[in-house]
């Protein structure tokens, strides 16, 4: 071993000194995520800009650091959105938590809702594993299909999202299992699958649901 490797290794007992600023690497994620904040005030101005980005990642520890950083859902003022998609460092397009992000259009959402009451602060846990699914590529074989991750605060409910590439009927129901299986085993789930084009087309209609494509259940 060399000098220099050894003290990589060892602690210097005589104080700090060059070596002893090697910098442990970090662990890649397999593509970028972007972090975003949606808040309520601006959301009623405009929409549009109301999305803030709040940090763009490509490792393991940044994913923590701001995590760790970041108000708890179930703490944020209701209205307020967070969202978590691919894409916003190196030559990875950022996709932006919009129906209308080209990389989001041909797509939906796999939607669920928790009663603010019920779940209370509980709903971390759920949306932190959904977050973890993500930037881990747990949903296996079509896992790139998955874009990101909306979740709501709203004064009734917390709402989790899962955002897919597109709405082809093998994908979603493979990405829609893998999602059931990983939420939490001692609440009744309704997961419904929702087209972003089906969201817009009854968006102005008031008191239209939007029809899911497919939906699952959980007891
Ligand atoms: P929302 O927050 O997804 O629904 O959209 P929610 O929570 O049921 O509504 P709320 O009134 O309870 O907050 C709320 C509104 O935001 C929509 O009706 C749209 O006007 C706007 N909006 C939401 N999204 C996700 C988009 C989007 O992707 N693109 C555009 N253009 N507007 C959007």
């Amino acid at each position: 071993m060399t000098m220099a490797e050894e003290n990589k290794t060892t602690a210097n007992p005589e104080g700090p000194s060059a070596d002893d600023s090697v910098i442990p690497e970090k662990h890649p994620l397999a593509t970028s995520w972007s972090f975003f904040y949606l808040d309520p005030d601006e959301a009623r101005k405009d929409w549009k800009l109301a999305t803030k980005d709040v940090l763009s990642f490509d490792t393991v520890e940044d994913f923590w650091a701001l995590y760790h950083h970041i108000t708890a859902l179930s703490q944020l003022k209701k209205g307020s959105d967070y969202s978590m998609f691919r894409g916003g460092l190196g030559d990875m397009d950022k996709i932006r938590p919009e129906w209308e992000d080209p990389h989001n259009a041909p797509g939906g959402c796999w939607k669920m809702s928790f009663d603010t009451q019920k779940i209370g602060n509980r709903i971390d846990d759920v949306f932190r594993e959904l977050l973890m699914m993500c930037v881990g590529e747990n949903f296996g074989e079509y896992g790139e299909y998955v874009n990101g991750v909306v979740a709501s605060a709203r004064a009734k409910q917390f709402r989790l999202a899962l955002w897919t590439r597109d709405d082809d009927k093998e994908h979603i129901d493979f990405i829609g299992q893998k999602l059931l299986a990983a939420l939490p085993p001692n609440y009744k789930i309704h997961l419904e699958f929702v087209t972003h084009a089906e969201t817009e087309r009854v968006k102005t209609a008031r008191g239209v649901d939007p029809r899911p494509k497919a939906t699952l259940y959980k007891n």
